[in-house]
């Protein structure tokens, strides 16, 4: 796609474009004279928009310009990253609509993706987990997200062709959506050319003799998603580990343990494993970004935003980042616990939050493949499933080593917001330099030691016991 039409938006042109855009202009009522706009970015990446209108209809704009945002021009940084996160919006949203927002517009030259607002109270969790706010259902809702998202879009569920869409010379067998997704481009998805309006799209397209365009390749389109995968491989698996301009960390208290972490050559072992199996294994269709700032949550609704990173990659990646954060969260607790509110419950809260995610996530993901052992899943010969014993063992190690493979992503992650470009406000906002890096060494401390050892833990229960007993 050329760069031809794009343009930066703001607080203003935006008002421009939504009364130039009826998909828009209709979300929000009919007099758009009272439009009120306010840029509430508070990501590394990118302009969020909250467009609210005088009879009470709300959207949300997200836009990426060509470069980081929290570094500047200097990094430039493809905007095409705004196509992918429609993308996923639209397929993790079909896979679990219950926690995923609803994306309204996808505008591929703007870069631009209008979705659903999440009102007020919904916050960030990562600033929820800062206030000390318990969340009784992130458990539950996250281990649905997770569970859904990554099993439909594996071998566990899908065909070797479903998964890397090959050309199909028989399409008997599909519905009416599958076959709607067969002849759409990944740009009509984006827009949201669903099942309802397949028929009237497809009927109108025969009238004007078109021709079918590119196939909604699944792993092809992703690939095409390199930019931002190198981005997570330079500033997750690389740079922490060596000398490089963006790293920092709370100086001068923690110099020793970054030179530290760029001397250890065991780290660097176990990292450059969990970086091949980044780069390498297209297991299903992960967010890519997971961590306690791309949900957004109130006591009862969990909302999970920002898939620009997403691509078929490790399951274990989006699992580690959101135990990872949560286990930041839990290490930061001790730098937020003045003002005479005593924070050990709430960290309590926290552990068995984390216990819950897991054993949730892998009871319903063993739950949706035992529900689908019929279908077309190719990852095991069907003689698996009917020796029961058999069908165990299988679970068993692919579980076993699902949950090694989020632990060592999990440490990954928690030790590049350490150590490297881009840092968590759950210690940021800890404003003593020094109570800060007493934080942050022992949460870096516990992650070297799951990177290095985490074959030695079998349940979510020896990490959380772990994390109890650390002096
Ligand atoms: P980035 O890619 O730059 O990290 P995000 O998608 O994380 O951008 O959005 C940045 C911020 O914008 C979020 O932290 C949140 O405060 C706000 N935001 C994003 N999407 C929505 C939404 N759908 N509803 C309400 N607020 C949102
Ligand atoms: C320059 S790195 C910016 C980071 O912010 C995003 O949310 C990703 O986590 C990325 O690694
Ligand atoms: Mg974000
Ligand atoms: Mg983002
Ligand atoms: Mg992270």
């Amino acid at each position: 796609v050329a760069d031809g039409g794009f343009r930066a938006l703001d607080e203003k042109s935006l008002i421009e474009y939504i009364r130039a855009t009826p998909a828009l202009s209709s979300l929000l009522g009919d007099d758009l004279r009272a439009l009120t706009v306010k840029e509430v970015g508070d990501g590394n990446l990118n302009f969020v928009y909250i467009v609210i209108s005088s009879s009470g209809g709300s959207i949300v704009i997200k836009q990426a310009i060509p470069y980081i945002r929290c570094i500047g021009e200097s990094w430039p940084m493809t905007k095409e990253r705004a196509y992918f996160e429609a993308l996923t919006l639209r397929e993790h949203g079909r896979l679990c609509p219950a926690h995923v927002p609803e994306v309204y517009h996808f505008d591929r030259p703007l870069s631009l993706i209008a979705m659903r607002y999440l009102k007020p109270p919904h916050i960030i969790l990562r600033k929820g987990l800062i206030a000390g706010i318990e969340y009784p259902l992130l458990a539950e809702h996250m281990s649905e997200y997770m569970a859904r998202t990554l099993f439909f879009t594996s071998l566990l569920y899908r065909s070797t062709s479903e998964h890397k869409r090959e050309a199909r010379s028989n399409k008997f067998d599909l519905n009416r959506e599958e076959r709607w997704r067969e002849d759409a481009t990944a740009d009509d998805i984006c827009n949201g050319k669903g099942q309802q309006q397949w028929g009237s799209y497809k009927a109108g397209k025969q009238r004007r003799g078109e021709k079918n365009r590119s196939k909604p390749a699944i792993i092809a389109e992703y690939c095409g998603n390199v930019e931002l995968c190198r981005l997570t491989e330079q500033v997750v698996f690389s740079d922490p580990y060596k000398i490089s301009q963006y790293n920092h960390w709370t100086s001068p208290y923690l110099d020793q343990d970054a030179e530290t972490v760029r001397e250890d050559d065991i780290l660097k072992l176990e990292v450059a494993g969990l970086k091949s199996m980044f780069c390498e294994r297209a297991q299903a269709l992960i967010h890519g970004d997971l961590h306690t700032g791309s949900v957004m949550v109130t006591t009862d609704s969990t909302q999970v935003i920002d898939p620009e990173f997403a691509f078929y990659g490790p399951m274990g990646f989006d699992i580690g980042a959101l135990v990872g954060n949560l286990i930041l969260a839990f290490f930061s607790q001790d730098g937020h616990s003045d003002n005479g509110k005593d924070r050990k419950v709430y960290k309590q809260w926290i552990l068995k939050t984390i216990e819950d995610t897991w054993n949730l996530f892998h009871k319903k993901f063993i739950s949706l493949w035992n529900e689908h052992k019929d279908g077309n899943g190719e990852a095991y010969l069907a003689d698996v499933y009917k020796k029961p014993e058999l069908w165990f063992l299988v679970q068993e190690k692919y579980i076993k080593d699902l949950f090694h493979d989020s632990l060592g992503f999990g440490a990954a992650k928690m030790i590049r917001r350490i150590v490297g470009v881009a840092h968590v406000e759950d210690f940021e906002s800890i404003t003593d330099a020094e109570r800060r890096a007493y934080c942050e060494h022992r949460a870096l401390e516990f992650a070297k030691m799951i990177l290095k050892e985490r074959q030695r833990y079998d349940t979510i229960e020896q990490i959380t016991s772990a994390l109890q007993n650390i002096p």
